[in-house]
C-alpha cells in the first residue's frame, strides 16, 4: 500500500527489510566508515539479533554487507547484542560485545577481523576464550551489558572499558575493568559513577570533549584543563539518552559531573524526542567525534510487520562542547548530508501575524533540509517583556489553538497538508521560570501528525540555552516519517516519527506559524533545501 511504502525515508540509513536497533561499533577503517547494528533478519520486529553490517565512503551513501555477527555460539546463542570497537595502536581492531547465552545470561564477548587486510571487514572470529566477562558477583544476570569502546589509561598502562548495570536499589550504575589483552579483566573497585534512581544504564558511552577547539578527541585522551568527558547512559527504565559533563578522575576511577542537579539520567538528553541506544565513535579521517543514534518506530508492531520494516538511524552527528554556553554539547549533522542539497529557496523578514499561518511555497516537501531564524517583534528578550510564567513542552497542549501563550508557539509546520489537518509542529515558546528569568523552550507536536490512530503522538522538547543577542535559529531536516529538529546550532535536539496519511508527496507542505498572542514573529531569513535520496542498497558482492 501506497501509504506504507512512503514512510520510508530517502536520505537516513535503514536496512532494505525487518527490524533494526541499536548502532554497534561504528569506526573508520581505510577509508570506509563501518556501521553495525542490531538487526533481526527475519522479521520487523525485535528478536533472534544479529550485526548487520553496512559500509559508506561518506557516511551518507551505504552499501549493505553479509551480517557480521549471528548467534551461533552458547555464549551468544539467545543474541548478538550491543558493543564497541577499539582500535590497537598496532592497528588491531577489538570488538566487544554482549552475548545473551543459551540460559539468557548477559556476559561479554571479544571478537576481531579475520582479515585487517580487507578494508570492508567482512569477516570476523569471535575468539577461542568468549566468554571474557561473566557478570560479577552482585550484578543481576540480566543487567550487564553493552561495553564501551576501551581507552588506554598511560599511567597505568592499561585499556578500560566502562559497562552499564544497576544495583539493587534501582541505582544506575557504570562499571570499569581494566585489561591488558580484552581477554583477562579485572573490576576495578567502586563504579565510576551511579545516580539513584535511574535503574538500568544500557548502552553507556564515555568519552573526552575539548573545551577550547573544535576538534574531536580520541577516546583515550586523557583528562587535562581543556578537556571534560562526557558519560552518557541510555535509561532502559523511560527509554531516553542522558549525558552530562563532567571531571574524569583515572586514579581514583571517578567522573564527577559539573552539574549534580543536571547528573547522568536526570538532566540533559541528547534529543528529547524518539532517539535512543546512541554511541559515538571518534572519526580519525576528519578528527571529528560522531554520535549515531537509532530512531524506533513509534506506530503498531502490526503496521511494522505489514510494511516490513522498523527503525531508521539519525544522520550521525558531530558533537562539540558548547564553548558560548560551557553547560551543554553542541550536536549537528555530518557536513557530508549538505552534498545531497540540490535546489534552494530563500526567504527574507517575513512577518507572521498574531494568530497566523504562512505558506512557503516549495515545489515539494517531504525531502528537506531547512535553516531558519526567527525575531520576536519588537522585543527584546531580556526586558520586563510580558510572558507566561511555567512552560513545559510535553505537557502543554502543544502548537494548537489551545496552547496559545504570549510569546509562542511560533515556528513551522512540517508535512503538512493544504488544509492543515495533519501537521508536525517544530515550534519555540518563550516564557518566564518561577524566577521571573526568561527562558526559550523548543518543542516538537506530533499531536496532529497523522489521522492514523494505532501511533503514539507526543510534544516533546525542553529548553534551549540562548545566550544575550543571539537569535532563534533552527535547523529541520525532512525526510517522509521523520523529523530531526536542531535548535541554537544543536544545543537543544528533536527527533520525531510521524505516519501522515494525507500530507504525503506532492499534497506534503511547509507552513510558518504564530499561535503567540502577544507578538507578531519575523523569520529573519529561512533557507530550504530540496535533498536527494542517498544510495543505500545491497554491496554488489560476487555470489
Ligand atoms: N539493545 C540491545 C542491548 C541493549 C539494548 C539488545 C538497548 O544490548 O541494552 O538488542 O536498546
Amino acid at each position: 500500500n501506497a501509504m506504507l511504502k512512503w514512510q520510508r525515508t530517502g536520505f537516513h540509513f535503514q536496512p532494505e527489510k525487518n527490524w533494526m536497533n541499536d548502532p554497534d561499533g561504528p569506526l573508520f577503517y581505510k577509508g570506509w566508515y563501518h556501521l553495525f547494528y542490531q538487526y533481526n533478519p527475519d522479521s520487523a520486529v525485535w528478536g533472534n539479533i544479529t550485526w548487520g553490517h553496512s559500509v559508506s565512503r561518506d557516511l551518507i551513501h551505504w552499501l549493505h554487507l553479509p551480517l557480521a555477527f549471528v548467534p551461533d555460539h552458547w555464549y551468544d546463542a539467545n543474541g548478538v547484542w550491543t558493543g564497541s570497537a577499539t582500535f590497537l595502536p598496532d592497528g588491531r581492531i577489538v570488538m566487544v560485545y554482549t552475548g545473551s547465552t543459551t540460559e539468557a545470561v548477559q556476559v561479554q564477548n571479544l571478537a576481531y577481523p579475520a582479515d585487517l587486510d580487507d578494508p570492508l571487514l567482512l569477516n570476523w572470529i569471535k575468539s577461542d576464550a568468549n566468554p571474557v566477562l561473566l557478570p560479577p558477583p552482585g550484578i543481576g544476570a540480566k543487567d550487564f551489558r553493552d561495553p564501551t569502546t576501551a581507552w588506554y589509561d598511560a599511567a597505568t598502562e592499561a585499556w578500560k572499558l566502562a559497562i552499564g548495570s544497576k544495583d539493587q536499589n534501582h541505582t544506575g550504575i557504570c562499571l570499569i575493568y581494566r585489561t591488558n589483552d580484552f581477554i583477562d579483566y579485572e573490576l576495578l573497585p567502586g563504579v565510576l559513577h551511579s545516580v539513584p534512581g535511574t535503574g538500568m544504564w544500557e548502552c553507556i558511552d564515555f568519552y573526552p570533549v575539548s573545551t577550547n577547539s573544535e576538534v574531536g578527541l580520541d577516546t583515550s585522551v586523557p583528562p587535562g584543563p581543556s578537556v571534560r568527558h562526557v558519560l552518557k547512559a541510555s535509561l532502559d527504565d523511560d527509554k531516553h539518552d542522558y549525558y552530562a559533563i563532567g571531571t574524569y578522575d583515572p586514579v581514583a576511577e571517578k567522573w564527577v559531573p559539573e552539574d549534580v542537579e543536571a547528573d547522568v539520567g536526570i538532566g540533559l538528553r541528547y534529543d528529547y524526542g524518539r532517539y535512543y541506544a546512541s554511541k559515538t565513535f571518534f572519526d580519525t579521517a576528519k578528527r571529528r567525534r560522531v554520535l549515531w543514534g537509532w530512531t524506533g518506530e513509534t506506530d503498531s508492531e502490526q503496521a511494522d510487520l505489514l510494511k516490513g520494516w522498523a527503525s531508521v538511524m539519525t544522520i550521525p552527528r558531530t558533537v562539540l562542547f558548547d564553548q558560548k554556553t560551557g553547560s551543554n554539547l553542541l550536536q549537528w549533522p555530518v557536513e557530508e548530508v549538505e552534498s545531497l542539497r540540490l535546489s534552494s529557496r530563500d526567504f527574507k523578514n517575513i512577518n507572521i501575524g498574531i494568530g497566523s499561518v504562512v505558506p512557503l511555497n516549495i515545489s515539494r516537501a517531504t525531502q528537506l533540509d531547512i535553516v531558519a531564524e526567527f525575531e520576536i517583534e519588537g522585543k527584546s528578550l531580556t526586558a520586563t517583556v510580558e510572558a507566561d510564567i511555567g512552560y513545559n513542552c510535553s505537557t502543554s497542549r502543544g502548537a494548537a489553538a489551545a496552547g496559545r501563550g504570549v510569546l509562542g508557539p511560533f515556528g513551522f509546520l512540517v508535512l503538512s497538508d493544504q488544509d492543515l489537518s495533519e501537521q508536525t509542529a517544530v515550534y519555540f515558546y518563550v516564557a518566564r521560570n518561577v524566577d521571573g528569568e526568561l527562558e526559550t523552550f523548543f518543542c516538537q507536536d506530533e499531536l496532529r501528525s497523522s489521522k492514523a490512530d494505532d501511533i503514539v503522538k507526543r510534544v516533546y522538547g525542553s529548553t534551549v540555552p540562548v545566550l544575550s543577542g543571539e537569535i532563534l535559529t533552527v535547523r529541520i531536516l525532512v525526510d517522509h516519517s521523520i523529523v530531526e529538529s536542531f535548535a541554537q546550532g544543536g544545543r537543544t535536539c528533536i527527533t520525531s516519527r510521524i505516519y501522515p496519511t494525507k500530507a504525503i508527496d506532492a499534497a506534503a507542505k511547509l507552513f510558518l506559524f504564530n499561535n503567540g498572542t502577544g507578538a507578531m514573529v519575523t523569520a529573519k531569513s529561512i533557507k530550504i533545501w530540496q535533498m536527494n535520496s542517498a544510495f543505500i542498497r545491497p554491496f554488489p558482492l560476487e555470489a
